[in-house]
């Protein structure tokens, strides 16, 4: 492969597969277009199988190259051989294939391309022989194209245009697929001409909507009974671009309230069949808005002269008092509303955070498409690669990542190639020495040694009445500054608002890479179902 290296390529080096898929994820999301990751043969595929499953899940075109061993040895399987290698990334690839003939490689790759980037577009894999790099191809492959976005079926979209105008209470919920099909302008259209309070659904790994506008009412909840609970007052719920639900912890509750209809619009067959309850269509995301706008916007609506049902509560706006400092263990809350102060409008906003997310955007609200990026799987070990893919796509921009102090560990190795690739990347770590989402949810499962009330304080820094004493969630002795330094890094330790505030200052003056880890105070919540 290295032999003929096509000049108008790029070779980014990652140290570890996982980095390297999760980089070409992040790549590939932010410049929207297919990436190519290559990964050593068998071994190196299983070092990325977290991450192609997380790109599978966030429908990320990715173009997958593993080696694979000489075609002349194989049949006596050789140190390195992937006996299986189309089994083993199953089934979170969109195809999986080593070409029958070497002559077959370059039609297999402009397959591959077709493959990953329709929609849903996902991960495609390719193994391929040593000795097919060399082999004569009688012609070249044709080149070709294919459409990436699906238009609504118009009889069924104007059916739910019609069951839309004829609702007594609409709520609208919005899935990342509006983000990624560029959809946020046609979204405030419809959600203005309705004038109905507008959702971004549960786990959604976009922003879906200026989180500044009045009738944005945040994130549903995460987990059955209590997310068809905050639904019951509409008698028709129009999901656009996310799946019916995606839960996290089990609560008991019907998946929707009778009396509830819920209209899905989606782009991923699959995610139209899974749903448990309501009618669906597919089509983009952004596509289906217009659509639904055009054919709405001269019908009579009931809530089109009620200027106030969408409500007043806007979500939180970027803090802007000025940093605090003092001598006790400042809050996440504290810690990341120090950092806010400096965001900046095109700053983009990679999240990998688990216990201490809500916080981060309480004084980060998303206001403009694209500038917010976590994983669709919660499969750790995604954030700080895909950050650094998403720097190398936007070199003159910012990219912001928040990672837990435990979540930093998984993929690791690509902060060496944010600093070869001299990236603008800053990495905020809220070091609170657990894995505090874990403990969350172990007292929300009722497990022994964790407590709701009572006063057993583990540490003189936990004045709280939720604990966990479950040494294992522990993380004694890690230090994330000296780890950076140890890549070459820039890295600062920051434990008041005002050192944060000026560890930021200073690593967005010297452009660059930078990690900042500061302490904050290690404070259980009850898990936000
Ligand atoms: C690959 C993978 N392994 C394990 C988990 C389970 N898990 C979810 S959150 C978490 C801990 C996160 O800790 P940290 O990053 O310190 O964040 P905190 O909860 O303290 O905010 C773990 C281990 C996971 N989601 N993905
Ligand atoms: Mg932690």
């Amino acid at each position: 492969m290295l032999k003929n290296f096509p000049a108008d390529f790029r070779y980014i080096l990652g140290l570890q597969e996982a980095s390297v898929v999760g980089m070409a994820d992040g790549f590939a999301q932010a410049s929207r277009k297919p990436a190519v990751a290559v990964l050593h043969t068998a071994a190196g595929t299983g070092n990325g199988m977290g991450n192609i499953m997380t790109a599978f899940l966030n429908k990320t075109p990715l173009i997958i190259i593993a080696g694979q061993q000489t075609r002349q040895m194989l049949i006596g399987d050789p140190y390195l051989t992937d006996r299986e290698a189309a089994t083993l990334p199953q089934p979170w690839v969109k195809w999986a294939y080593e070409p029958v003939r070497a002559e077959d490689v370059p039609a297999a790759l402009v397959r591959a391309i077709a493959v990953a980037s329709m929609p849903p577009a996902g991960p495609v894999f390719l193994s391929i022989p040593l000795d097919d790099w060399a082999a004569e191809v009688e012609s070249a492959p044709v080149m070709r194209t294919v459409s990436t976005r699906t238009a609504p079926d118009p009889d069924r979209l104007m059916d739910f245009a019609v069951r839309i105008s004829k609702a007594r209470q609409v709520a609208l919920v919005l899935g990342q697929e509006v983000d990624k099909s560029l959809g946020w302008e046609a979204a405030v259209k419809l959600a203005e001409l309705l004038n109905v309070p507008v959702f971004q659904a549960p786990l959604a790994e976009r922003a879906v909507f200026p989180e500044d506008h009045p009738l944005f009412k945040g994130s549903l909840p995460i987990a059955r009974g209590p997310l068809s609970a905050a639904l019951t007052r509409y008698d028709l719920v129009l999901v656009v671009g996310a799946e019916i639900w995606r839960y996290y912890p089990w609560a008991a509750g019907p998946v929707s309230r009778q009396g509830t209809a819920l209209l899905q619009i989606t782009s991923d067959p699959h995610d139209a069949a899974s749903a448990l309850v309501g009618d669906s269509l597919l089509s983009d995301a952004r596509l289906a808005l217009e659509g639904l706008y055009q054919s709405l916007r001269n019908v009579k609506l009931p809530n089109s002269q009620n200027k106030t049902l969408g409500g007043s509560q806007a979500a939180a706006t970027p803090g802007r008092s000025e940093p605090k400092d003092n001598t006790t263990l400042m809050t996440a809350s504290e810690a990341f509303a120090a950092v806010a102060l400096l965001r900046k409008k095109d700053d983009i906003l990679v999240q990998e955070s688990p216990s201490n997310v809500g916080d981060l955007l309480n004084v980060w609200a998303i206001i403009q498409q694209e500038t917010y990026f976590t994983s669709a799987s919660g499969g750790l070990g995604w954030g700080a690669p895909a950050a650094v893919g998403i720097a190398l796509a936007h070199k003159t921009r910012t990219t912001v990542l928040a990672i837990g102090d435990g979540s930093l560990h998984y993929s690791v190795q690509s902060i060496y190639t944010a600093v070869q690739q001299k990236l603008n990347l800053i990495m905020l770590v809220p070091r609170n020495e657990e894995y505090a989402i874990l403990k969350e949810f172990s007292i929300f499962e009722n497990t022994p040694n964790c407590r709701t009330y009572g006063y057993i304080l583990t540490t003189q820094h936990k004045p709280d009445s939720l604990t966990c004493e479950i040494a294992a969630l522990n993380l004694p002795g890690l230090d994330a500054k000296a780890i950076a330094e140890a890549y070459g890094c820039p890295a600062f330790r920051a434990d008041t608002p005002a050192s944060l505030y000026e560890a930021f200052q200073e690593a967005r003056r010297n452009g660059g890479p930078a990690l900042i880890e500061f302490q904050i105070n290690p404070k259980l919540e009850p898990l936000p179902v």
